[in-house]
């Protein structure tokens, strides 16, 4: 944690929060093992961080960190920056502090994951490393709720009765920790988390050391500080861009060293963003009245956006993976496997992972109970299809399909039965909203593309393509994976064969008179929301009645017939690569693409037409257009991987998708390195009228696979 001192608002920094609404931070250099570079800019510093670890002993080894805080203006002599490090435990384990006068020196402790560890607090210095004139220090001891609580109980123990003084210069009242008063609201409740906290109170610029030795590392060298840690990092550092350089080669694909910075900064960015969580997700099945805890269990994943959604969600993990898969293929098998090893017996996998307190306090009520007839695309299959194409399969990779085996058959076997649709070979999301009078169309939030427009009166004669292409892939996938263990594979073939067959593929989804492909089912176009008529009631004063709502009214009633909503669904048939590469519907959909009244911005493929009913409307009142027209990184990934696949085989429309795969690329890469240098970050989705970032940010989730379009592996 750190706090500027002496500003009119004292505001003490903590986690990711975008309502800090900080100039830019980020991993600029991150390897997801062995250390990292991040920069934090703040109003009136900057801050970087760095880590290493250095393996050794029975419990992941040492490490240390440094943070060098600079003040923004230079020659700013005057501000004062208190740094705020702590250690807690998270319900076992012990820690004891060491303090000398106020400064708490060093902690040991002791528990399960870490066995015995000394973490000491070193002196600051100046930047270069040479003792510091002068700081103040203050400690807390205290057990506090929870680690969902650390930054209450942290501000509700500051007082500003501590004085700064530096011999020579003025005397200075600055806020630090003091005394912790229970907090408001959970007076009694057993404190979880032993909680201690080193500041320094220093002025700028300044370097603090800290370092974590593990107790079952018997021989280390000698300390990872100072010197030992500047080199250490320096040697990480060169490490580090040789293999950038090597995997991705962006230097020789024409890149600037800006633009290869800002690609390992996403990459960096997705790693150090990766967390190691536990605990269990809430259930709602119709096996029980109420909801219920799952068992615990731990998931190392990455996270689609460190400020927003800090947690898994299974189908962006796909997406995460096919980046990570290229930089450290062992990194990614680990996250498949704890992923699959959350699947329930009936196969099925809990869309977004709410596992522990920390977890919930950041999401809505209404949003924290899964429910376990809800899919999200198997996107996990694209990664181990390009898992499945790492040259180098030795035993260990194929004992590692082996272990995952049994899990995908009953993974696939679930979204086999449970997602079906109402004629062979056709599937459709279950659990979509049921509320049709509110929405002005009934979202999707299984398929991933939450408010995409589908058919306008749910039923269980929806066929969904999205759902159909991704069961196609799954199905080849697992054909791959079986013939490779010697398992019988005839049955993933064959229903593979079937879902990529082009006839059978139009005759279900070809929608003639709106040239596209398209989802079926219960469906009017004529749907609008208007104001709902309030009736006053005799001697009811008008200012009492409540605002009356936007309600859905239908116009015309609904049919069976295909949803006329051509965007990122239409091109499912595509993206997917399902499509022969002579048929005639793939030259109507490179069309599309490229038409601007359409699908082409300058910024990237929107992902719903612009000429389509329900373009950027909303969907009630207070729920802004989402998958409605903005562009979304994850889906012209897999346009252009698509395009650089058509381009390859020879066929009518090869050349067409030549010169769109140079085009699409060009400008996704530009306008996300422009946003990237505008604003410092990276987007959740980008305005289709003027590229800017939209949503929430940082998203180094899939928007990161921007480093795969600029090196070109798909
Ligand atoms: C809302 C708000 C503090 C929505 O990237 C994660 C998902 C995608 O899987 C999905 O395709 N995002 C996309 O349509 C974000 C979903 C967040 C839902 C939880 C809680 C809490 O804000």
């Amino acid at each position: 944690m750190w706090l500027r001192q002496g500003v009119a608002e004292v505001r003490l920094r903590h986690t990711c929060e975008q309502s800090d609404g900080l100039p830019g931070y980020g991993w600029l250099l991150h390897d997801g093992l062995r250390f990292g570079t991040q920069e934090i800019r703040d109003r009136g510093l900057t801050l970087r961080t760095e880590f290493v670890k250095r393996p050794g002993g029975e419990h992941g080894g040492d490490w240390s960190w440094q943070v060098i805080a600079w003040p923004e203006s230079v020659g700013d002599q005057t501000s004062l920056v208190s740094l705020l490090f702590y250690v807690a435990t998270d319900g076992q384990g012990t820690l004891q502090p060491h303090v000398e006068n106020t400064r708490l020196v060093s902690v040991t402790g002791t528990s399960e994951e870490l066995g015995h560890f000394n973490i000491t607090f070193h002196k600051p210095t100046t930047e270069t490393g040479e003792a510091l004139g002068y700081a103040s220090y203050n400690h807390l001891d205290v057990r506090s709720p929870g680690l969902h609580r650390l930054t209450d109980v942290v501000k509700s123990s500051l007082s500003n009765r501590f004085v700064y003084a530096a011999p020579g210069g003025r005397k200075r009242r600055y806020f630090a920790v003091d005394t912790y008063r229970a907090l408001p609201g959970e007076p009694d409740q057993a404190p979880q988390s032993h909680l201690l906290l080193h500041q320094v109170t220093l002025a700028l610029p300044c370097r603090v050391e800290v370092t974590f030795e593990s107790g079952s590392f018997a021989d280390r060298p000698g300390s990872l500080v100072g010197a030992v840690l500047s080199e250490e990092l320096a040697r990480h550092v060169a490490a580090f861009e040789q293999r950038f350089d090597e995997t991705f080669s962006l230097a020789r694909k024409g890149f600037t060293p800006q633009q290869q910075s800002f690609a390992k900064a996403a990459l960096s960015n997705m790693l150090g963003g990766m967390g190691y969580f536990h605990g269990h997700s809430i259930v709602q099945s119709v096996h029980s009245q109420h909801p219920l805890p799952y068992p615990e269990g731990p998931l190392f994943t990455a996270v689609p956006s460190r400020s927003f959604f800090p947690r898994g969600f299974l189908w962006d993990e796909g997406f995460h993976q096919l980046l990570l898969v290229r930089w450290d293929p062992a990194l990614s098998r680990e996250v498949i496997a704890h992923w699959l090893d959350l699947m329930n017996v009936e196969g099925w996998i809990p869309r977004e992972q709410i596992l522990d307190d920390e977890a919930r306090a950041k999401v809505p009520p209404e949003f924290i109970v899964q429910h376990n007839e809800a899919a999200n695309p198997p996107t996990l299959f694209l990664v181990l299809q390009q898992l499945l194409r790492e040259p180098g399969q030795g035993p260990a990779e194929l004992s590692y399909l082996r272990r995952l085996f049994p899990r995908l058959r009953t993974w696939y076997e679930w979204y086999n039965t449970t997602q079906v649709g109402p004629l062979p070979y056709t599937f459709r999301w279950r659990g979509r909203d049921q509320d049709t009078d509110l929405f002005l169309n009934p979202k999707t939030l299984t398929s991933g593309l939450d408010d995409y427009p589908r058919a306008s009166h749910p039923s269980p004669a929806e066929r969904h393509l999205d759902l159909r292409c991704w069961m196609a892939l799954a199905s080849g996938v697992m054909a791959q994976v079986a013939e490779r263990l010697g398992e019988p594979a005839a049955d993933y073939r064959r229903m593979q064969q079937a879902l990529s067959d082009n006839a059978l593929l139009e005759e279900q989804h070809w929608a003639k008179q709106l040239s596209m492909f398209a989802d079926y089912g219960n469906h009017s176009q004529a749907v609008g929301l208007e104001r709902e008529k309030v009736a006053v009631g005799p001697g009811q004063p008008h200012h009492q009645l409540p605002a009356p709502r936007l309600v859905r009214v239908v116009r015309k009633p609904p049919k069976l017939q295909f949803v006329g909503a051509l965007g990122y669904v239409s091109l499912f048939p595509f993206l997917l690569q399902l499509l022969q590469p002579d048929s005639p519907r793939l030259g109507s959909i490179l069309g599309d693409m490229r038409s601007e009244e359409k699908l082409w911005s300058p910024y990237g493929l929107r992902s719903l037409a612009r000429t389509s009913p329900l373009y950027m409307k909303h969907n009630t009142e207070h729920d802004p257009p989402y998958w409605r027209g903005p562009i979304w990184i994850n889906m012209n990934y897999l346009a252009v991987r698509a395009l650089h696949h058509y381009a390859s085989l020879e066929g009518p429309y090869q050349q067409q998708a030549a010169a769109l795969y140079q085009e699409l690329r060009a400008n996704l890469i530009a306008n996300l390195y422009r946003q990237y240098v505008a604003s410092g970050y990276l987007w959740e989705q980008y305005s289709d009228s003027t590229g800017q970032g939209r949503g929430c940010y940082p998203f180094t989730g899939w928007s990161a696979l921007v480093v795969l379009m600029m090196a070109e592996e798909y």
